[in-house]
């Protein structure tokens, strides 16, 4: 293994690459990137730095973002495979109709969506700032909040708004096990859950924290409590426990009888580190947008990044 990290530093500088990668990815390709975090702070990352080449590890709606927001960038992932239940749960034609039929809402769409769904939208917002955004939308407005069913819901019961929601959601969230996470609070009465609103509302209303992957980090680092169950992907334990080494974390349990007992995307855990090394040496795959469909879709990104 330590060759093969060796070369992948060695084509990471004779290409004046940079490589990012998401909470969800494996330790490995964590602990060998320039960067790690949410998919919108990588693409700003990307954004600042005079690279040539981004190689993004993780899946492929991040990389299309990184690549609307770096056009000149050639922008790799290790697998093109590497996909989302949510991004494809809402398919363009149908989501053209679902708008058609209703022309007078404000398109409000997650992040995790196609490059062509965020074309066809007012505006794009992240789990970090998800409730801002529809808290900035005039009241009178009717609202059509995409893909994620949860999310949405999660927003409606924060902010009172009644949002049409499209029927989407992450299968990596929509695994964990309320009976099984009730027995672990039960073995562990000094435990709070903190939780991604991705998730059902019965795990969120146990949840003394709910956030994105950035905000449950920051929520660990300056928590009085000192053990914490997370809901979302394992992945990010990697992370968090490097942040706060002192801090005792458990990944919530999954419904799935596997070997980590915990819930992992099947899509994130698609990139390795022999992938990773392949892709740098191959420059590819690559992340194309036709530039009509990359223009569109920047225009509710810069929304949100103005916004922000
Ligand atoms: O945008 C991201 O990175 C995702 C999918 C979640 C989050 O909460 O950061």
């Amino acid at each position: 293994m330590d060759n093969l990290v060796n070369k992948i530093k060695a084509l990471k500088k004779e290409k004046n690459a940079i490589i990012l990668a998401h909470y969800y990815q494996e330790e490995d390709i964590q602990d060998i990137a320039d960067y790690v975090g949410d998919s919108l702070e990588l693409s700003k990352k990307a954004a600042e730095n005079d690279s040539d080449i981004i190689v993004f590890c993780g899946v492929h709606f991040m990389a299309e973002t990184a690549k609307i927001l770096n056009p000149t960038k050639k922008v790799i992932l290790p697998d093109l495979d590497a996909g989302c239940s949510l991004a494809a749960s809402c398919q363009p034609g149908d989501f053209k109709d679902f708008i058609e039929k209703h022309p007078d809402h404000i398109v409000v769409t997650y992040i995790n969506c196609s490059a062509e769904i965020k074309a066809l939208s007012n505006i794009v917002c992240t789990s970090s700032n998800a409730l801002k955004i529809i808290e900035s939308i005039p009241t009178e407005k009717p609202i059509i909040f995409a893909p994620d069913r949860n999310l949405g819901k999660y927003i409606i019961n924060q902010t009172g708004r009644n949002m049409l929601l499209w029927d989407g959601v992450c299968i990596a969230h929509e695994a964990f096990s309320i009976e099984k996470l009730i027995k672990l609070l039960d073995y562990n009465p000094d435990a709070i859950v903190i939780a991604h609103p991705e998730s059902e509302s019965h795990i969120l209303q146990i949840a003394t924290y709910i956030g994105s992957t950035s905000g449950m980090i920051k929520y660990v680092k300056k928590s009085p409590y000192n053990k914490f169950i997370v809901a979302t992907e394992a992945g990010i334990l990697h992370k968090m426990s490097q942040e706060v080494p002192e801090a005792q974390l458990i990944p919530a349990p999954s419904t799935e009888d596997n070997s980590c007992a915990c819930s992992e995307c099947g899509f994130m855990k698609l990139n390795t580190l022999e992938k990773l090394y392949k892709c740098m040496l191959s420059e590819s795959p690559e992340i194309s947008i036709p530039e009509v469909v990359r223009k569109r879709a920047l225009e509710p990104i810069n929304r949100m990044l103005k916004f922000a």
